[in-house]
C-alpha cells in the first residue's frame, strides 16, 4: 500500500489529523495498534480549549460538541475550607468547553468512517523503515500476515508508550522529564455534578477535583499514592475519603452512585526535544506527558495537530518545507508554557509527601497571593482558556 501521510495511533491526534489530512485532499492511512472499542472506552479529558473547539470546527467534527458541550465560563478552587472563583470570561475574555474525549474520538471515528479513508485497527508489530530517508516506510502485522505502507512522511501520534519516539536513535532526541510522588484515582458516576462548575480542592488529606461530562455524568479525582491500587478502593472507600476533602457546604451537596470507572494515573511531565526526526514528526502524547491538573493533554494534542496540519498542507500546495522545518520549534514554543503551567498547577493543589515547612508555607503564600490579586487571577485564566497558536 502507499499513502502520503502514514499515521501511527489512533487517539485523538492520530483521527484529528487524519480527518483534517482528508480534508485538504491529502491522503493518509491510520494504524492503530488496539480496537476501535477499546480506544473509546479509555476515560481521559474533559476540558477543551477554544482553540480546540475551534479546530474541531475546522475539522467538521463539531455538531454534537456544539449542541452537547457544555461552556463554562469560570472554575473555582478551594483552599483549607476558603472557597474562590477564578472568572475566566470576566478575565480573558474566553471559556473552555466540557466534552469527554470519549465524545471527541468518537465524533472523529464517524467522521473517518464517512470519509472511507483507510484505518487500520489491531496492528501488531508495528515497526518504522527508513524514516531518515526520503521513502519511509511502516509494517505491521494484522491477522499473522506483515503488511507495509510506503509514505512520504510519518506521523507519530501513538501515544507516550508508543513506538514511534522509541524508533528514534538516541543520540538524536533529549527527554526532559519530572514524575511526582502521587497519582490521581479516578472514579466516573452517572449522577449530577456537585457544582455547576469544576472545583480543584487543596486539602490537608490531598487533592480532589469535581469535574463532569454532563449534567448527569460526573467526573472525581483523589490524589493517591503511587503504592495504591484501584482494588483497595471500593466505592464507599473513595466517596468517604472525597467528602473529607469538601467543605461542609460542597460535601452535602454530592450525590453518589456505583461508579461506572475507576482508574489510577500517576502524574508525569516529559517532553522530547526535538519533535522530528528524518520524516517523522512526533504529536500529542508521543511527544510530551503533562500532569492533568491544567486540563492540558488533549489540548497540546490539537495545538500540535493544527501545526503539523498545515505544514503538510503548506508541502503538497506549494512544494515548500519552511513550515515542515519548523514544526517542531512551533510546536515545542507552546508545548513548553503548557508544560510550565500544568507543572505550577500541580504545585499550587497538591500535597507533597515529605514537603518541608518552608514548601508548605510557599504553596499556601501562592494561594492566598492568587486569591487577592486580579493579576495573578489573570495570569492563572489565560493559560487555562488556552495560550493562543
Ligand atoms: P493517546 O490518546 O494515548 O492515543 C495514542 C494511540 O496510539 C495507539 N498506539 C499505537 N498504535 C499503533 N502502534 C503502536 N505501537 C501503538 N502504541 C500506541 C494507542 O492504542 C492509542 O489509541 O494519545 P494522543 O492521541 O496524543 O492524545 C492525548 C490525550 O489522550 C491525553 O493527552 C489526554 O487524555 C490527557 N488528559 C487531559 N487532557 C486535556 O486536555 N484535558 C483534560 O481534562 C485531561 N484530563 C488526561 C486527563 C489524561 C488522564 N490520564 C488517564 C492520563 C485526565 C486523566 C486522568
Ligand atoms: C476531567 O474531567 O477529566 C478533568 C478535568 C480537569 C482536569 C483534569 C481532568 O484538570
Amino acid at each position: 500500500m502507499r499513502t502520503q501521510v502514514a499515521i501511527i495511533g489512533a487517539g485523538p491526534a492520530g483521527l484529528l489529523l487524519g480527518q483534517l489530512l482528508h480534508r485538504a485532499n491529502i491522503d493518509a492511512v491510520i494504524v492503530e495498534r488496539k480496537s476501535a472499542n477499546y480506544v473509546l472506552s479509555r476515560i481521559r479529558a474533559g476540558v477543551l480549549e477554544q482553540g480546540t473547539v475551534n479546530l474541531l470546527h475546522e475539522a467538521g467534527v463539531a455538531d454534537r460538541l456544539r449542541s452537547e458541550g457544555i461552556v463554562h465560563e469560570g472554575a473555582e478552587i478551594e483552599s483549607v475550607g476558603a472557597r474562590h472563583r477564578i472568572d475566566f470570561k470576566g478575565l480573558t475574555g474566553k471559556t473552555v468547553t466540557i466534552y469527554g474525549q470519549t465524545e471527541v474520538t468518537a465524533d472523529l471515528m464517524t467522521a473517518r468512517e464517512a470519509s472511507d479513508a483507510p484505518t487500520i485497527y489491531e496492528a501488531d508489530e508495528v515497526r518504522l523503515h527508513d524514516i531518515d530517508s526520503r521513502f519511509p516506510r511502516v509494517s505491521y502485522v494484522k491477522d499473522g500476515v506483515r503488511a507495509e505502507i510506503a509514505c512520504d512522511f510519518i506521523a507519530g501520534c501513538d501515544g507516550f508508550h508508543g513506538v514511534c519516539r522509541q524508533s528514534i536513535p538516541a543520540d538524536a532526541w533529549q527527554a526532559h522529564e519530572r514524575i511526582y510522588p502521587f497519582g490521581w484515582l479516578g472514579l466516573l458516576v452517572e449522577k449530577p455534578p456537585i457544582d455547576k462548575e469544576l472545583v480543584y480542592i487543596n486539602h490537608l488529606r490531598g487533592f480532589a477535583l469535581c469535574s463532569m461530562r454532563s449534567s448527569h455524568r460526573s467526573r472525581y479525582y483523589l490524589q493517591c499514592t503511587l503504592a495504591e491500587r484501584v482494588e483497595e478502593w471500593p466505592d464507599e472507600r473513595f466517596w468517604r475519603e472525597l467528602s473529607a476533602r469538601l467543605d461542609p457546604a460542597l460535601a452535602t451537596r454530592l450525590q453518589i452512585g456505583s461508579s461506572i470507572e475507576k482508574s489510577i494515573a500517576p502524574l508525569r511531565s516529559f517532553v522530547a526535544e526535538p519533535l522530528r526526526y528524518g520524516n517523522l514528526f512526533l504529536a500529542g502524547d508521543a511527544a510530551h506527558i503533562v500532569p492533568p491538573t491544567g486540563a492540558k493533554g488533549l489540548n497540546l494534542a490539537a495545538s500540535d495537530v493544527f501545526y503539523l496540519w498545515q505544514a503538510l498542507r503548506e508541502h503538497y500546495r506549494t512544494g515548500s518545507n519552511t513550515a515542515l522545518d519548523q514544526y517542531s520549534s512551533r510546536a515545542l514554543a507552546r508545548v513548553w508554557k503548557a508544560e510550565r503551567f500544568s507543572w505550577w498547577m500541580t504545585h499550587l493543589l497538591h500535597r507533597f509527601p515529605g514537603a518541608t515547612s518552608f514548601e508548605q508555607k510557599i504553596q499556601e503564600a501562592e494561594l492566598s497571593y492568587l486569591f487577592q490579586s486580579e493579576a495573578a487571577q489573570k495570569v492563572l485564566a489565560e493559560n487555562y482558556v488556552g495560550l493562543p497558536y
